[in-house]
């Protein structure tokens, strides 16, 4: 296939992933809206068709709650093929949907819809939403001034080992039967095991019986753990929403000083044996034992650290395709399995999106270069085996196909 044909190939998945007005990430495996796939399949059909990409925001944010909060899938229809459905959160919302958020990259990409495609006064209606939803980071996940999950899920990056000391100590042995169905639709070893299932259902279990209730979660939840990747995302969607706010006219102060109170939490997540960023588990203080890709997103918010960038070269330089997922010389390693090893498209993305605007371009084009090969080797999968490039994961994927359109072609 040319690079063209590729293209056409990406567009295609895009419109047939459409279920009007929402994009799904992939038929089968992940049949709802998922927040932050939603915001790159808007990157990706700004490039062709800019209406539809304002919509798919804008449909987003109709699942936004009262308090602000953006939640991580939006039911709008019932299906049958995932495991937990609407029935298992019982949220109590309108539309249907999860009872916690996923990792706030919206304001990156609405920035970006809207230097290439213009939208302006779209971006003025979903402005206070987005001020909103990063109010409610601020107030409900801010921890000790870094940003927190409260469920592997809501870091976007599940069974990374960056949460295995917060899974340590989540009881899974009382959630009582159920039936997956992630692993009848994609190869069971390169999922997350039943062990992990067992404390993510424990967690939803947690917040159901509380009502969602965010002051009990974040009290006397089962899990609580400092994201360095949705800290970094954080600060740079806040200096974004900051620069839209000053296109549009509207005061920037708020959005600026949250982005500055992060920076300032960034020592809370210092690892001092490891020499980078790592997730923390706030109940008992615990560090991750591994360098992740969630410490190369600080280059997305341009956090210039020269021991961190030392650790960072030589993990990328251990793989053949992009930044992995994991660190390949540690033992948690497993270069299939999902976020412990794995290259993530979209998150290579966001790190370039970083290095441009560093001015990095040798680097940026050296990431974009082994992400696109992946692309052309293997088509639009939505993970990759860093090390020999076999594609992963499911197939025709929504937010692999949005990247190569508006970043790796
Ligand atoms: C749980 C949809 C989502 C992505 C996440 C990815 C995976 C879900 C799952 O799929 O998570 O939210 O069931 O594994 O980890 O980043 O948004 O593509």
């Amino acid at each position: 296939m040319t690079d063209d044909d590729l293209d056409a190939a990406a567009r295609a998945i895009l419109t047939g992933n459409d279920r009007g007005g929402y994009t799904i990430p992939t038929a089968g495996l992940y049949p709802f809206q998922w927040n932050w796939d939603s915001a790159f399949a808007a990157w990706g059909f700004s490039t062709f068709d800019p209406d539809r990409a304002w919509t798919e925001l804008e449909t987003l944010f109709s699942g936004q709650w009262g308090t602000g909060m953006v939640p991580h899938i939006i039911f709008h229809r019932d299906d049958e093929g995932y495991f937990p459905g609407p029935d298992v959160w019982r949220t109590g919302t309108t539309p249907p949907s999860s009872g916690i958020s996923q990792p706030p990259v919206a304001a990156i990409l609405a920035r970006m819809i809207h230097a290439r495609a213009g939208g302006t006064e779209r971006l003025r209606a979903l402005y206070p939403r987005l001020l909103a939803w990063h109010r409610w980071w601020r107030d409900w996940r801010c921890v000790e001034g870094v940003a927190c999950v409260t469920h592997p899920w809501e870091s976007g990056r599940d069974n990374c080992p960056d949460w295995d000391p917060g899974m340590a100590n989540v009881d899974g042995s009382q959630v009582g039967p159920y039936q997956r169905r992630d692993t009848g639709h994609v190869d069971a070893s390169m999922r997350p095991g039943k062990e992990d299932y067992d404390r993510y259902l424990a967690m939803v279990q947690f917040g159901r019986a509380c009502g969602w209730d965010q002051a009990t979660i974040l009290k006397d939840g089962p899990f609580l753990m400092a994201d360095p990747a949705i800290t970094f995302i954080l600060i740079r969607a806040n200096r974004d929403l900051a620069a839209i706010a000053g296109e549009l006219g509207e005061d920037p102060a708020e959005p600026l000083a949250w982005a500055a109170e992060l920076e300032d939490g960034l020592p809370g997540i210092w690892n001092d044996d490891l020499q980078a960023y790592c997730a923390r588990d706030m109940q008992t203080g615990t560090f991750a034992r591994s360098i992740s890709s969630g410490a190369a997103l600080g280059l997305l918010a341009g956090i210039e650290n020269r021991a961190m960038e030392e650790k960072l070269g030589a993990i990328w330089d251990r793989v053949r395709y992009g930044i992995p997922s994991n660190d390949p010389a540690s033992d948690s390693f497993d270069p299939r399995r999902y976020w412990r090893g794995p290259t993530w498209p979209v998150v290579n993305a966001l790190i370039a999106v970083g290095l441009n605007s560093a001015g990095r371009t040798a680097e940026e084009h050296r990431l974009r270069e082994e992400t696109a090969a992946l692309i052309r080797q293997g088509g639009f999968f939505e993970y990759f085996d860093p090390i020999d490039g076999t594609a992963c994961g499911g197939d025709r994927f929504t937010w692999t196909a949005a990247i190569w359109l508006a970043w790796a072609s």
